[in-house]
């Protein structure tokens, strides 16, 4: 696009490329809503995000200083050398790690965006209606970039999974909390040239942000990462208000908002609340894991041959996939199993829990990559009352989002979190490799029941194996 000299550096034209960022970044947005379009909104929002940013060059003033060209070009060249490859090659197993990571550089690049702003008005004159949004930026920057490395740790399995706790752990927060507003309002009421306030602040907000996700259980992890990513958003757009660019404070709020109501979404699936969530008392009620296999229950291996006749004879058979269909990639095989059936007569339905993997509509963007129709996929609330007209449930890959310890353990870490009620069917077939926990780290008494089976191995090769024996029959 060739830009005639005269409207470069020109506000209104600076104006009218953020409108059509901002445009794309909703247009893009909207594309989000299901799994086919989800990949163009996606570039359709990295469109927008390039035109802000050329926005962002041809605002005048931000290119002076001789120095200032190469240092953008240095960290647009170091940021594509890191974020490139990662993208790249990261695993759709590792996407959630990805996103917290992500999530925490945000929040950490704002924190310290906050920071430069300060030293620039250090000891000099800092007008209230850009102080008080660079130290909210620098309070909830600092909780997400610590709280999202936490996540991260965990879902790498760097740190333990389990809830880690202290005790009087509210009072802490509490503390710490106050410590970060008193410090933000001495800062605001004009002792302002005291930088040992604003480093209190980044410390106390980000022991802050350790100490809030350090006792989340490993089940709740989905509703953290998406808070963290509102604080992200909300941060973000304190810090457009500071430095006066309206296009971080527009993508601030987009992200923002998106994530607060992903949020409110995820903690009603997880019969969480958000207060509790910021509370610090979430999901850790109890450390020890619950074993179910501890009373005498005993686990019935089966065999391809045996799950193959079994579903060759059901009237309605229902498919619960979880994180180990993921990591096997076997929804292509998945696929050919439902077909298999169908040509069989088979009645194939899909049950999909708001959780189940590691992303909000893993299960859809897998099984949509596979083909399988979309109106064969039933969300948790419409197929549990199907399972008791269900002949048999195969469950690929699930683990916490079938535990009827949820239903029927009080002291159980997952107690009120809702379930695939698969324990309602007839006979309910797993396939996982073995008797490991899921991401919750807790025994699932299902395994254990006399209407359950087990067939162990890699899903994809079980379900190979399953399906050549349907079509044998
Ligand atoms: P999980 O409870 O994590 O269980 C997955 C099971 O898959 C494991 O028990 C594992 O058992 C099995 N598995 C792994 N690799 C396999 C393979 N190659 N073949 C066959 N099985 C394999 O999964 P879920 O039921 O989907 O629940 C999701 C959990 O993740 C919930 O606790 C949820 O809160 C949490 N979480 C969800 C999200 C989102 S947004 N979806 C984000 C973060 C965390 P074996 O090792 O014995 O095979």
């Amino acid at each position: 696009m060739i830009v005639p000299a005269v409207f470069l550096q020109d506000e209104n034209f600076v104006d009218l490329l953020y409108i059509v960022a901002f445009s794309l970044f909703i247009y893009g947005l909207s594309g989000l809503t299901g799994p086919r379009t989800a990949v163009r909104g996606n570039k359709i929002a990295a469109v927008g995000m390039a035109i802000a940013f050329i926005a962002t060059l041809l605002t005048r003033g931000v290119l002076s200083g001789s120095s200032t060209p190469w240092l953008i070009a240095l960290g647009v060249v170091l940021g594509a050398a890191v974020g490139i490859p990662a993208a790249l090659n990261v695993r759709m197993t590792a996407m959630p790690q990805m996103v917290a990571l992500f999530n925490g550089v945000g929040g950490g690049a704002v924190a310290l965006i906050a920071w430069v702003e300060y030293r620039h008005h250090f000891g000099g004159d800092f007008a209230l209606k850009v102080e008080i949004p660079s130290l909210f930026a620098a309070i909830v920057g600092s909780i997400s970039f610590w709280g999202s490395s936490i996540a991260f740790g965990k879902l790498q399995e760097i740190l333990p999974g389990r809830p880690i706790k202290l005790p009087g752990q509210s009072l802490i927060n509490a503390g710490l909390l106050l410590v970060c507003v008193a410090s933000a309002v001495v800062l605001a009421a004009g002792t302002h040239s005291q930088l040992l306030f604003f480093f209190g602040i980044l410390v106390a907000a980000g022991v802050l942000g350790l100490m809030v996700v350090l006792p989340i259980g490993g089940a709740d992890m989905p509703v953290v990462i998406s808070l963290l990513n509102a604080f992200t958003g909300l941060s973000a757009a304190a810090t457009g208000i500071a430095l006066n660019n309206t296009a971080l404070i527009v993508a601030g709020m987009i992200v923002g908002a998106s994530g607060s109501i992903l949020t409110n979404l995820m903690a009603k699936a997880m019969n969480r609340s958000v207060p509790a969530i910021v509370a610090g008392g979430f999901g850790g009620a109890v450390d020890a894991p619950v074993s179910a296999g501890s009373d005498g229950g005993t686990v019935r291996a089966t065999s391809a041959q045996d799950v193959a006749i079994q579903l060759s004879f059901a009237r309605l058979v229902v498919i619960a996939p979880g994180y180990g269909m993921a990591v096997a990639q076997a929804q292509h095989a998945v696929r050919e199993l439902e077909r298999a059936l169908e040509a069989k007569g088979v009645e194939v339905k899909y049950a999909i829990h708001p959780v189940a993997g590691r992303m909000p509509g893993h299960m859809n963007v897998l099984l949509a990559e596979a083909d399988v129709p979309y109106d064969l996929l039933r969300e948790m609330d419409d197929i549990n009352p199907e399972f008791s007209r269900t002949d048999v449930t195969l469950v690929i890959g699930a683990n916490d989002v079938t535990n009827p310890a949820a239903k029927n353990e009080p002291g159980s870490p997952i107690y009120g979190m809702p379930i695939l009620e698969v324990d309602r069917s007839a006979a309910v077939v797993v396939l996982k490799r073995s008797m490991a926990s899921g991401f919750a780290g807790i025994d699932n008494p299902l395994f254990y029941e006399p209407k359950t089976s087990m067939l162990f191995g890699d899903a994809k090769t079980s379900v190979t194996e399953v399906t050549s024996e349907v079509q044998a029959l």
